[in-house]
This record gives C-alpha cells, structure tokens and sequence, in this order.
C-alpha cells in the first residue's frame, strides 16, 4: 500500500526529555492516572473535516496547504483515497477515534439517491480500514449548513421540504453511524439560528427543531442505534443568534421539550470562547447538571473574534479541562475530539502530526497536573471550607427546606448581623494552580 507520509513513522511516547519532535512527551497511552489509563482518560478523536478536507483556504485567499494525495476535486476515487490516508494519519498517530459529517467522507451527488450510494461505498471501506486498524468511530453527524438549500436552516427552515431532506439526511447518517460502530452521534445547528427577527417566527422554529429531535430519537430506537445524541453549543457563525447559543440555552430547549433522557452536550472550546465564556464554565455547567458527553478540543484567539479552530496547547486550558472532566470520572461513551486545523500558513503535512501531538501532550499534561491538583486537595479542602455555614445550623436548615422567610427573618432579627465573611483567596487560589504547572 502506498504511503503519504513517508518521513514519519509511529509516534510513541518518549517522555519530557525526547529532543524528537515526532515523539510525545507526556501522552503515554498506558500509563495509570487515578487508575484509568491515560487512554482511556482522554479518548481522543481526529476530526475527518479540518485534518483530511481542510485547504487553508479563508474569505480572502485560495487554498495553500500541501496534500499531495488529493487531486483537488470531490469525486468518489478522491474520497477513497482519502480513507487510506486519514488511516494511515490516525494509526502512525496512536489515536482510538475519529469523527466525520456525511458530507467530509463521500461527495455529494446530483441527486439524495447517488449521495447515499457514494456514503455507501466509501462507508464499505471506512469499516474494512477500522477492522483492520481497530480505530473506532466516536460520533458521526450529517452536514446540514454547508449545501445552499440550507441557507435559512434546516430543521428550522422556513422551507417545509429542506426540513424533510435534512431529515433523511440525518436518518442516513444514523444509519451509516450505526454500522460503523458509532458510540454518539452529533447535532451541530450551525444554520439553526437567523439573522433577522423581522423575517422570523422564532417559536415555530424552535417547535420545529424539537420535532426533528424527537423523530431522530423515535428513528434510532427503531434501527437500535444505542450511541448518545450530543448537542454542540455555538453562539453565531454562520448565523448571528443560534438557538443553540451556550450549555445553558440548549439545556433550556431539552427540558422544555422533554428530551433530557435523548441528549447530551458536545461543548467545544471556541465555541465556549465566542459565548463569552471560558471552556471551565460550560464543562462545569453541563457538568452538574448531568449532561456533560463529549469535548471538541480546540482554542481560539484572544485578538480574533471568530472560530479560528486552533489546536490546544495552553496547559491552564487543558489543566481546566481535565478537572472538570476527572471530576465527572470521565467522559466515556464522549471523547476529546480535536475539531481543529492547521494555520493556512503551516501547509506540509508533517504539519498534521506537529498539531495533534502538541494536542495530546497538552492534555496529557493537563490530565497528570489536574490528578496533582485533586490529590493533594488543597483546591476542594478550600471550597469545601468556605460553604461550611451550611453544614449545619440555619444553613442546613436552608439546605434541607426545613425554614422559610418568617424563620429566617426571626433568626436574624435575633442575631442583629450576620457573620462576618472570610476571604475568597483568590490570588492565592491561582497561586496553587501554578504550583503544579
Ligand atoms: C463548527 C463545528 C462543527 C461541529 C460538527 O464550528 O464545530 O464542525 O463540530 O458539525
Ligand atoms: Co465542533
């Protein structure tokens, strides 16, 4: 079988002090952390769009990266060549998952029927190339923004018939995950927004949406397809309000439309950024709440203002990251997927490998500092001291619901002043995270 990446074989961990950049530094797959194995810790996924369909090309300029492989056009033997390479990427990597939309694997052909049969053919060999890889599929999802006919939505398009071809779109892409091995399966509503509320019934919309939903549900119990359906938040880009804005906007349409058993959250971190939040805050907000699955790993840019789908390499990022996640014990059937892409200006494609490796070294640095960070216990022996007042006294009465207002006031009407408040340390809390670093 041909090779497209001559020059680099298998990556494999060679510990901190490796000058090799073809080597990892921290991301040691078997080694144990608070007994799991880093593997199995992290989970990680490549992305089938950025790493095998990305050109570099942006609004201003044409595509620059090198891909020697790729014959530029979207035909059927392109895609299947393609297979080869993303395999042979993803096994010199050491990676255990990949991602993909219907669209990024197989052309789109003149007609739904000829784009199913091309998804079939290519799907025939994506599942010869994980039997003989053992590479497995984290999640597949449909590409419901990217064809014109999506232009104003697509469950939520006001064009009752893009509704029913997003719809057998996302049924085949169901299907096609299923005989994959798919373990979820993504709903990114990139165009499921808009961009003018005078032209915009924004109720019908979102009833729309949850019908969508709840026939993909009733759809995948037929077939018996068990992955979990993920939610991935983004603020704008493409549209200018997305319903799925942040963790807490989708968590508000899941439970008003009774879908809390159906779907989880896929939070990405640039997307997080663009919401004006940091990663920490929506992982811990889906956390809590039950509905944290699955991570898109990436960063923005502080001084860009859109998506720039960056590979993570901050370890206060990943450091972040892996304490929300440890503290949830993981993230399994979800992974860390990194929906990320090389700059337009890194265009070899040892470029691909460089990225990635930085990617998993950050979050395997992330993962052994956040496992010091709760050992030690200096963070939780903090917060769990600083709500103590509600062990016991009236705080555990307002805990438990055992007052009320009249109770409250009579208490404190008694006491004349409440307690006097201790510091919230908060330099010195940000100290001890850099103790680790
Ligand atoms: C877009 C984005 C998507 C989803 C899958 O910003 O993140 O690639 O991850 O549709
Ligand atoms: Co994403």
């Amino acid at each position: 079988m041909a090779t497209y990446f001559p020059e680099v074989g298998s990556i494999v961990y060679e510990g901190p002090k490796t000058k090799n950049p073809l080597a990892f530094r921290h991301y040691n797959p078997d080694e144990i952390v608070e007994g799991r194995s880093m593997r199995d810790w992290l989970r990680f996924s490549v992305c089938y769009w950025h790493t095998f369909r990305g050109t570099g090309s942006d609004p201003f300029g044409a595509p620059t990266l090198q891909r020697p492989w790729d014959d530029g056009t979207d035909s059927l033997d392109n895609a299947l060549t393609r297979v080869d390479v993303a395999f042979e990427f993803m096994s010199k990597l050491g990676v255990p998952f990949y991602c993909f939309h219907d669209r990024d694997v197989a052309p789109e052909g003149s007609s739904l029927k000829q784009s199913n049969a091309n998804l079939d053919t290519v799907v025939a060999k994506l599942k010869e190339a994980q039997a003989r890889t053992g590479i497995k599929l984290l999640w597949g999802t449909a590409n419901l923004f990217s064809n014109p006919r999506f232009m104003h939505g697509a469950a939520t398009s006001p064009n009752a018939d893009v509704f029913a071809y997003a719809a057998a779109q996302v049924k085949k892409a169901m299907e096609v995950t299923k005989e994959l091995g798919g373990e979820n399966y993504v709903f990114w509503g990139g165009r499921e927004g808009y961009m003018c509320s005078y032209n915009t019934d924004m109720k019908r919309e979102l009833d729309h949406l949850a019908r969508f939903m709840h026939m993909a549900h009733d759809y995948a119990q037929q077939i018996g397809f068990r992955g979990q359906f993920l939610f991935e938040p983004k603020p704008k880009e493409p549209t200018k309000h997305q319903y799925d804005f942040d963790a807490a906007a989708c968590l508000n349409f899941i439970r008003q439309y009774g879908l809390l058993d159906v779907v989880k959250l896929n939070i990405e971190t640039n997307h997080a950024t663009l919401a004006g939040h940091s990663m920490m805050h929506e992982l811990e907000y889906a956390s809590i709440q039950g509905v944290l699955g699955s991570i898109d790993a990436n960063t923005g840019d502080m001084l860009l203002g859109w998506d720039t789908d960056q590979f993570p390499t901050d370890i206060y990022l990943t450091t972040q990251v892996m304490l929300v996640l440890m503290k949830q014990g993981g993230l399994a059937p979800g992974g860390t997927n990194f929906d990320a892409k090389v700059r337009r200006e890194s265009i070899d494609p040892v470029d691909l490998f460089h990225a990635h490796i930085g990617g998993m070294d950050a979050f395997a640095r992330g993962l052994k500092i956040a496992a010091a960070i709760r050992s030690d216990g200096m963070l939780s022996d903090f917060i769990k001291k600083r709500y103590s007042s509600f062990d016991n006294g009236i705080g555990r009465k307002i805990e438990i619901g055992t007052t009320n207002f009249a109770d409250l006031e009579a208490y404190m009407l008694q006491k004349g002043e409440a307690d006097a408040n201790i510091s919230g340390r908060q330099e010195l809390m940000e100290n001890i995270i850099n103790y680790y670093l």
